[in-house]
């Protein structure tokens, strides 16, 4: 897939969820680096960075997008040949698309540890690292039962659905609206996330924070399944996340929208939940308490407060 369409399907969410969006973007450049003719490594520079540029324009939220295509592109070393600085690029993205998948099973792995036998978990949105906790503690011979919501505006409950049904887990399907009659029914809440901030707040799916929000009120945990590359580093000097807003007609079809001249429908894709709503940030690093975000920016995005560097992810 080319450069130009892998964003259109990232931007039209035919790709979606932070973790593949990232591997897809690392793909991306790999094969954009071993199919670009250009006549030295100044040009092969400046068209890989033109590319890296446009992946990451595509949605603002998902931080692993930047850290990903930052992380293949700090292979192409400017001071070699072309072909040096190709194989670089190569490299790079090999790298983090076999690290991203190991992460996913890492984290499958310690997030099963969090689960007992006779859980009942909610869970909103889609996210592979979330399922990969459930499916594994359902492998591990663990009975537990799982209650999704709908995720309106896109339905991404439909895909999550299927996977837990395919996996034999029994399974609720509910309206995002129905998760504060339900909470008393779960004994645990497990999310993905599209970003974590320097102070621990998770930035997933909108309706996230209100779910955290309600499992806090009736004591119940939440866990954040998410890889290091979600960790934002420029939190650490302050940039707040960018949430994205989508196109209204994702929630009113333009024809009904049309004959409301007064109502402007508002779509934000994502949300902040606080760091007091959240239990544990479960990374393939390990289960951290969500104030020790810092800790994972500096060891493992290499990111220390007073570096800043505006090139960077
Ligand atoms: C997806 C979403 C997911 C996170 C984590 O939003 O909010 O919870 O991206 O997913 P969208 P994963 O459907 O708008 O991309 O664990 O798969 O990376």
């Amino acid at each position: 897939m080319t450069v130009p369409e892998t964003a259109e399907k990232i931007k039209s969410m035919e790709i979606r969820g932070a973790g593949r969006i990232a591997r897809t973007a690392a793909e991306a450049l790999r094969d954009h680096a071993l199919s670009l003719a250009a006549p030295d490594t100044a040009a092969f520079k400046k068209e890989m960075e033109q590319a890296a540029a446009l992946l990451v324009s595509t949605r603002p939220t998902a931080v692993s997008l930047p850290n990903a295509v930052h992380y293949v592109m700090a292979g192409l070393d400017p001071s070699v040949n072309v072909d040096e600085a190709r194989n670089g690029v190569i490299h790079r993205a090999e790298q983090f698309i076999q690290s991203s998948q190991h992460a996913v099973e890492r984290i499958a792995g310690f997030g099963a540890r969090h689960i007992r036998d006779g859980d009942v978990i909610l869970t909103h949105c889609n996210s592979e690292v979330a399922l990969g906790c459930m499916i594994e503690a359902r492998r591990q011979g663990k009975e537990i039962e799982v209650f999704a919501t709908e995720v309106r505006p896109r339905n991404q409950g439909h895909i999550t659905i299927r996977t837990l049904n395919d996996a034999g887990i029994k399974t609720n399907f509910i309206v995002d609206s129905a998760v504060r009659s339900f909470i008393n029914n779960v004994n645990l809440v497990i999310v993905g996330a599209d970003a974590v901030t320097v102070n621990g707040a998770v930035v997933n799916k909108i309706g996230t924070s209100q779910v955290a929000h309600t499992a806090a009120e009736a004591r119940v945990n939440v866990i954040v399944a998410a890889e290091t590359y979600k960790f934002a580093p420029r939190t650490v000097v302050g940039e707040l996340i960018e949430i994205e807003e989508r196109p209204p007609n994702e929630v009113l079809p333009d024809e009904i929208a049309r004959t409301l001249p007064n109502v402007t429908v508002r779509n934000p894709a994502f949300d902040v939940t606080p760091p007091e709503y959240i239990d544990l940030i479960v990374t393939e690093q390990g289960a951290i308490p969500p104030q020790m975000a810092y800790v994972i920016i500096r060891e493992y995005l290499g990111w220390e407060i007073g570096e800043f560097n505006p090139g960077g992810g």
